[in-house]
């Protein structure tokens, strides 16, 4: 069993399946860590979203602030950018499965020695601390409260 930590894929859902056979990824006996940043950017966004939450337990999955922008757009606060790339996912068929799986995303992972979070901690904060706060705002997030949360954001 080996764990691969692989970052940003912004929508780039070939490349990240072309890394995945590279690696000789196994999706039974392997782990993957996503280090946020899912979609936008690149063109297969939604690919991407289906494929990491159809591998259930095998990936974990920290949340970005594209990913973050995505969810703000999704619950109708903020604004499409000229450059995103998130309007395959806004009108497909599964949006509202695929932005509540994004939603219930951590954003902070931690497990033994290691602690992933997208784009780094305030030096100020120790791992306690991020984690800390990640489990506040993460059932505000999963929850009733996230269209409160999000026209915040
Ligand atoms: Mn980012």
């Amino acid at each position: 069993m080996a764990t691969y930590a692989i970052g940003d894929i912004q929508g780039c859902y070939d490349e990240f399946r072309e890394l995945l056979d590279l690696i000789g990824f196994d999706a039974i006996r392997d782990r993957l860590w996503l280090v946020g940043d899912l979609v936008n950017r690149g063109p297969g966004s939604l690919d991407v979203l289906r494929f990491v939450k159809g591998l259930g337990d095998s990936a974990v999955t920290v949340l970005g602030n594209h990913d973050f922008h995505l969810l703000r757009i999704a619950a109708g606060y903020g604004r499409e950018h000229r450059s995103d790339t998130l309007g395959a996912i806004l009108a497909a068929p599964d949006r509202e499965e695929l932005v509540d799986w994004l939603a219930q995303r951590p954003l902070v992972h931690r497990e033994g020695k290691w602690l992933m979070v997208h784009a780094g901690l305030i030096p100020s904060w120790s791992a306690d601390r991020a984690e800390a706060l990640a489990r506040e705002v993460e059932p505000v997030l999963a929850g009733e409260q996230r269209r409160a949360f999000l026209e915040r954001l």
